[in-house]
């Protein structure tokens, strides 16, 4: 991985993480949010909470893909079918199975339609858009709902901290304003759809409030 975090990257993580038969690779998936986090360092150690608490999650995942059950973790649809069918993860209540793959990424994935909102909303902005508003208001849609008081207020803060649109669009090293737009525009329905399939696999097997 570069150091320079690049949207483009993003994309293609994003792209490779879909197979031809819509299953979702989980090493694509967390190598897409470990672009994010480098991004997301690159900002400032107001962020550091929430890149710690993304890192570690890409790690549990990593562990299992490399374990001796990886084969298993190949894919999101392969994860939740192995865990499930040998009792790994914890339903309704936090018990022998704290940290198990479903429960894991099923925080990336409401993560990611934070992001999805997000980046829509800088897609379509104007030059006097603000940021933190983007930022706050995707993530009262969607993040804000799963997390207690205390985090909401940690974030509310580190949004303030948030560069203005004009950095952000630099920092993106996609080109010039119109081609970042662009490019987002080809990123969305991708994140999208990654989204999707994952939201109808949990759905499908009760697994949208998992402990
Ligand atoms: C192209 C530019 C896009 C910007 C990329 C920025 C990537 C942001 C990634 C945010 C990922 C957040 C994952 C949060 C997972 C989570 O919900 N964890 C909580 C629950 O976990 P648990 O194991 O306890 O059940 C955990 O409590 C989280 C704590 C940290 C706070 C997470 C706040 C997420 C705010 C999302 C907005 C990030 C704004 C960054 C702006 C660049």
């Amino acid at each position: 991985m570069a150091d320079t975090f690049s949207l483009q990257r993003v994309l293609e993580t994003f792209r490779s993480s879909l197979s031809e038969n819509k299953k979702v690779y989980i090493k694509y998936y967390i190598a897409g949010w470990q672009e994010l986090v480098s991004f997301m360092n690159s900002l400032g150690n107001v962020f550091s909470f929430i890149s710690k608490d993304v890192v570690s999650k890409i790690q549990i995942l990593e562990n299992f893909l490399s374990g001796e059950n990886g084969s298993y973790y190949v894919t999101i649809q392969s994860m939740v079918k192995y865990e499930l069918d040998n009792d790994l993860v914890d339903l309704t209540k936090r018990g022998s199975h704290p940290e198990s793959g479903c429960r894991t990424l099923l925080r990336l994935h409401r993560a990611l339609l934070w992001l999805e909102l997000f980046l829509e909303r800088l897609r379509t902005s104007t030059e006097d858009g603000k940021t933190s508003v983007m930022c706050s208001d995707a993530y009262n849609e969607s993040l804000a709902q799963h997390h207690p008081w205390l985090i909401r207020k940690a974030v509310g803060v580190a949004f303030c901290a948030l560069p203005g649109r004009d950095t952000f669009f630099n920092v993106m090293n996609a080109g010039d304003h119109t081609q970042v737009v662009a490019l987002l525009g080809e990123s969305l329905p991708l994140i999208a759809e990654v989204y999707q399939i994952t939201e109808d696999l949990y759905v499908k097997n009760h697994l949208l409030e998992l402990p």
